[in-house]
Order: C-alpha cells, then sequence, then structure tokens
C-alpha cells in the first residue's frame, strides 16, 4: 500500500520512513468522500490507505439499500464535477436516481480510476491517536492491525449511525425486524405479512409507498408529520441529457456559487407577503406540479426566515393533504405539522399522501401516547396492541457527529475529541478541529454539508485539504493545528447565521434533538455554498489564517519551532 506514485514523494518518505504500516493519509470511509480523497491524493502522490467498513463503495448508497431508497437531488447535479470525461459518459436514467443507480455510480468511480486497491473493506477504524512525538496519528483498526499516518482525514459521513429507539420489549417480538440503513442486500418480501413502520421522515416516506403495495395489511406510526413535496421524478430525455452535458462545466461553476450547490435553482427575488394571494397560490402550485422539494422552497425568499411567510407554505401543504387524503382524520393526522415548511429536512416523495387511501393502510398517531413497547406479536400503544409479523424502523440516524463520535479519537495532550465536543461540535470551517493537528472532517459540522448538494460539498472540501497538503509538502510543514480564537470565532459564525433563520426555532436532527442526551447545537452552515466557499478561499489566501502550520524537528517532543505559514 506504501507505494509511491509517479507525481512525486511522499511526505513521509521524505522524513525517512521506511515502514509499511506507515502512509501519508488514513481515509476513513468508502463513499463519496472517501472515493474522491483517495483519487486526489494519490494523483499528488501521497500515500493513502482508506478503511471501509462495509463491504463495498458507496457509503450512505451502500448501507441504504432500503426499497424506495431515492436521492432528492437532481441526479444531473449529484453526482461529481471532477472530471469532464466521467460526467460526459455516464447516463442517469431518472431526474431523481433510485439508490442501486447510485451505488453503480460510486463502484463505477471506483473503477474507473482503479481507487479499491487503496481501500481495505469490512474493517472499522475504532479509533486514533496524535503521537505528539512522532507527528502521527495512530490509528487503530477492528482488524487489531494499528496503521500510522501523517493526516487523518475523516469521511465517514453525516447519516451512518442508525438509531433504534430505545422502546423497551424488541427482544421479545418474534416476527423480523430492520432498521432502514441496514437492509439485506437480498431485499424483504413483504408479501402477505403484516407489516409496521415506525418514522415517517424522508426514509419513511420513500418506503411506505412501495411496502404498501405489496404488505397485507401495513401499520404507520407518525409522531411527527413531515412536510411531503412530490418529487414528480421521470425519465430523463435524452435531448434535455444532451443540452445539459454540453453545459456540465459551467453549470458545475454556477453550482458552487449558488445557495445550496445546485446550478438549476432558481433564486427568489420576492417574499411571500408582497404578493397576491392567487399570485402566491399559483406560485406553489406551479412548483408544486413540477416537482422536488427544493425547487419548492425557492418560491419565495423569506419562507426560511419570516414565520408568516412560511405559514402560507404550510397552509398550501396542508389543504393539499386534505384534498388528497379522502379520510378527514387521516388528513389531519398528516398535516398536524409542529414545525415550519423546510426548518427539518423537507421531503420529497412519490404517491406517499395518496398511500392513505388504500385500504391496508392504517395510519396511528402516535404523538400523544408512544408506543410503551414491543411484545411477542407486535408493540403496545394508546393502550392497544398491534400485531404484525415484520417490523421496520425508519427512525434515522445519530447525524453529523454519530460516525465521528463512535471513534476514539484522541488529540494533543490525549485530549478525547468526545471530551472537547462534550457540548456539541466545534469546528473550524466545518474541516478541522483545534487540538486535533493533521485531521480534516470532510463536509463535518460547521460546514454547508447536509444543506447542500453533498457531492460538490464533498469536493470542494476534498480540493481545500489536497491544496493544503501540497502546500504544507512544498514549504516542508508538516503540522497543521487550528488556532482557539479562530475555531471560537467560526462557532460564533455559524450561530450568527443560524439565528435568524426559522432552522433554530426546530427540534430536528440538525440539532441533535432526535437523540437523547445529545447536546441541542444547530449544526450545519447555512451561509450557503458560495459565500462559504469564498471564505475557505479567502483563508487560503489569508496565508492559512486560523490555522498554525509548522515544521518538526527530528525529535518533536517539545523541540519543534512553530513557523506559521505566512512566514514561509
Ligand atoms: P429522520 O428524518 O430522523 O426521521 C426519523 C423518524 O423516526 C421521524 O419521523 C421520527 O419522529 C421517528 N421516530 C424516531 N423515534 C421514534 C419513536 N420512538 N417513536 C415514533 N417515531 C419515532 O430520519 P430519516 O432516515 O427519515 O431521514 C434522515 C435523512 O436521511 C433525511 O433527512 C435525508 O437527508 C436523508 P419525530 O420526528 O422524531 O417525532
Amino acid at each position: 500500500m506504501h507505494e509511491k506514485n509517479q507525481a512525486g514523494k511522499h511526505t513521509l518518505a521524505a522524513s525517512g520512513s521506511d515502514d509499511l504500516n506507515v502512509v501519508d493519509a488514513v481515509v476513513v470511509g468508502a463513499g463519496f468522500a472517501g472515493l474522491y480523497t483517495i483519487k486526489k491524493l494519490v494523483e499528488l502522490g501521497f500515500s493513502v490507505r482508506c478503511f471501509e467498513a462495509g463491504s463495498g463503495v458507496g457509503g450512505t448508497w451502500f448501507w441504504n439499500q432500503y426499497p424506495g431508497a431515492q436521492c432528492d437531488v437532481e441526479s444531473l447535479e449529484y453526482s461529481y464535477g471532477f472530471s469532464n470525461e466521467l460526467q460526459q459518459e455516464w447516463n442517469w436514467s431518472q431526474r431523481f436516481a433510485g439508490q442501486p443507480e447510485i451505488l453503480a455510480y460510486a463502484n463505477h468511480v471506483a473503477d474507473r480510476f482503479d481507487l479499491r486497491r487503496h481501500i481495505q473493506f469490512q474493517t472499522q477504524v475504532r479509533g486514533a491517536r496524535f503521537d505528539e512525538a512522532r507527528g502521527l496519528w495512530e490509528v487503530q483498526l477492528s482488524s487489531g492491525e494499528v496503521v500510522c499516518a501523517q493526516f487523518f482525514i475523516l469521511g465517514s459521513g453525516n447519516l451512518s449511525t442508525p438509531r433504534v429507539p430505545d422502546i423497551p420489549g424488541l427482544e421479545h417480538f418474534k416476527g423480523t425486524w430492520y432498521h432502514s440503513s441496514r437492509w439485506p442486500a437480498e431485499g424483504v418480501d413483504f408479501t402477505g405479512k403484516r407489516v409496521a413502520i415506525i418514522g415517517t421522515g424522508s426514509t419513511g416516506i420513500q418506503i411506505i409507498p412501495i411496502v404498501a403495495q405489496q404488505a397485507d395489511h401495513l401499520f404507520v406510526f407518525q409522531r411527527s408529520p413531515n412536510f411531503v413535496i412530490p418529487a414528480q421524478n421521470k425519465r430523463l430525455d435524452e435531448g434535455f441529457v444532451r443540452d445539459y452535458k454540453a453545459r456540465y462545466p459551467q453549470m458545475r461553476i454556477t453550482a458552487q456559487e449558488s445557495q445550496y450547490g445546485m446550478a438549476d435553482l432558481p433564486v427568489p427575488k420576492k417574499s411571500a407577503l408582497e404578493v397576491t394571494p392567487q399570485e402566491r397560490e399559483e406560485r406553489y402550485e406551479s412548483l408544486w406540479e413540477f416537482g422536488s422539494h427544493t425547487t419548492f422552497m425557492t418560491a419565495f425568499n423569506d419562507l426560511l426566515i419570516n414565520q408568516q411567510a412560511n405559514d402560507t407554505a404550510a397552509d398550501f401543504v396542508r389543504r393539499k393533504i386534505h384534498a388528497t387524503v379522502k379520510d378527514p382524520k387521516v388528513a389531519a393526522i398528516l398535516s398536524a405539522f409542529d414545525h415550519p415548511l423546510g426548518a427539518r429536512r423537507l421531503c420529497a416523495g412519490t404517491d406517499y399522501y395518496e398511500t392513505y387511501n388504500r385500504p391496508n393502510v392504517t395510519l396511528v398517531d402516535v404523538s400523544g401516547a408512544p408506543i410503551e413497547s414491543f411484545t411477542a406479536n407486535g408493540l403496545l400503544c394508546g393502550g392497544r396492541e398491534y400485531e404484525f409479523d415484520v417490523l421496520v424502523f425508519a427512525t434515522g440516524f445519530d447525524a453529523m457527529t454519530g460516525a465521528i463520535r463512535e471513534m476514539d479519537i484522541r488529540g494533543r495532550n490525549h485530549l478525547a475529541l468526545n471530551d472537547k465536543w462534550k457540548n456539541g461540535p466545534t469546528t473550524y470551517l466545518g474541516l478541522t478541529v483545534e487540538g486535533f493537528p493533521n485531521m480534516f472532517v470532510i463536509t463535518g459540522p460547521g460546514s454547508p454539508s447536509v444543506k447542500s448538494n453533498m457531492i460538490l460539498s464533498i469536493e470542494q472540501h476534498v480540493d481545500w485539504i489536497a491544496r493544503c497538503l501540497e502546500h504544507m509538502r512544498s514549504h516542508h510543514l508538516e503540522i497543521i493545528d487550528t488556532d482557539q480564537t479562530a475555531e471560537t470565532q467560526w462557532v460564533q459564525h455559524v450561530n450568527d447565521v443560524a439565528a435568524p433563520t426559522l432552522y433554530v426555532k426546530t427540534n430536528s436532527w440538525y440539532s441533535g434533538a432526535n437523540v437523547p442526551g445529545k447536546p441541542r447545537v444547530f449544526m450545519p452552515y447555512v451561509g450557503g455554498i458560495g459565500p462559504y466557499r469564498r471564505i475557505c478561499d479567502e483563508v487560503v489566501a489569508d496565508h492559512y489564517r486560523g490555522f498554525v502550520l509548522r515544521s518538526r524537528t527530528a525529535d518533536d517532543s517539545g523541540t519543534s519551532h512553530s513557523v506559521n505559514a505566512s512566514n514561509v
């Protein structure tokens, strides 16, 4: 694995290491972040080992093989832009690609760029410790192996740690149960079965209509309803794709400068409150027909900052639900929203509301009376037992920090990341953490991440990291650490930007509210992709403002000298 690449000598090779278990960079995860990191760093001549818990590449799209799993960003945008050849040769079949197609794309990328030889599958990173004396990360693997690396790069994903709620009695349940994010590759046959699905977030909304078509009976247990905008998915028209591909390079640049990392999203100019009720209705109606939840949010420019404006959109969706769902009591449960539209992840669905008109579907409102316990034959709730054969948890994730916190990561002075983050994650630019030198988080908390087109955000972070590593190599700098003040100011900025929005007035996984005991901190940066990219670039142009970059002496245990990058 510790091979020399034609593009140049290794940083560590330069420091004299001939240990095969010492590489320039360890990358955690072979999802879209890990794959592009490998590609980029190997190309630049760094040695890389990537460790992936699953048996294949694809990350989220490897794990989430539940029926109906589909991306809610347009396929032509939710794809890598780093290679024009790749984007020209790959053909998406659907406006919104399904999980199998996205997984096939991830595999294509891994093969096309010969990335697999750098990946060790079915291997978890259990922990990592920064060895200050050697300036190396010691990475502990589930195989028992320890690998050392100058750089420790986390591409472990924002939605990788599934949550099964702490409801007693699951061990007594005699049927089979699944979590949506650990779906068996061979699939599940629901034919003739009584099925229960707990959870009505983006995942539940995708699974429910499909399972309803197969199951004998489906019980949906809803604690809070989510707003569902029709995806209006369709096969992509060949002419449209040809035209789009001709403009691809420009579209990518437009996306990089946009708010959400999508080139094709209109930028709203008007407030929902400055137009007539009729204009407003027409606008919502046309976007409902057009489909895509992200496009729906562009109806007006104040939907996420003005409750009154937001209410107009919420009312529109409520009316749509009542017009679609025949039973008014069911429609009322589906539209009893407790949050502003879009303040939680807005969902894109196909036949979601229509599914509740099926005679074999029962919606159970558990908002007032929580699920008490599982029994041998089902579950107890609201004083009655619901019996079923198969149980599906569509109950979400310990989002954004879960996968990182599962690892025992120790930085300078043995500081545990979990201790540093006990009151919520703190980062600089969502990329680095003070006290954890040479560690990078791809799309970490404090960056746009889940509030953007993830693949575009991944590419921006990986490019930034690669540029930083090249800079360090060419200036003979071996250590990069984050300045505490810069980190504190960045966290403050992330909070300041979020403060006037409706996001912070809502309980959601964006703020850890779905995990009991998790600190409530709104984690994504919502200042927009374009502005965020500019800040990251300015930091570099300003000699890595907020970072301390320095060289090491032969023995760094206290004898090193510090050289700020601005001096080199
Ligand atoms: P989400 O959006 O976190 O949804 C989880 C759902 O599970 C949500 O409806 C929860 O209700 C429900 N839930 C969780 N625990 C319980 C209990 N104990 N009882 C009843 N209902 C429960 O996860 P998803 O997987 O759907 O989506 C995650 C992201 O993946 C999505 O936003 C996309 O970005 C892709 P609650 O709302 O907490 O009342």
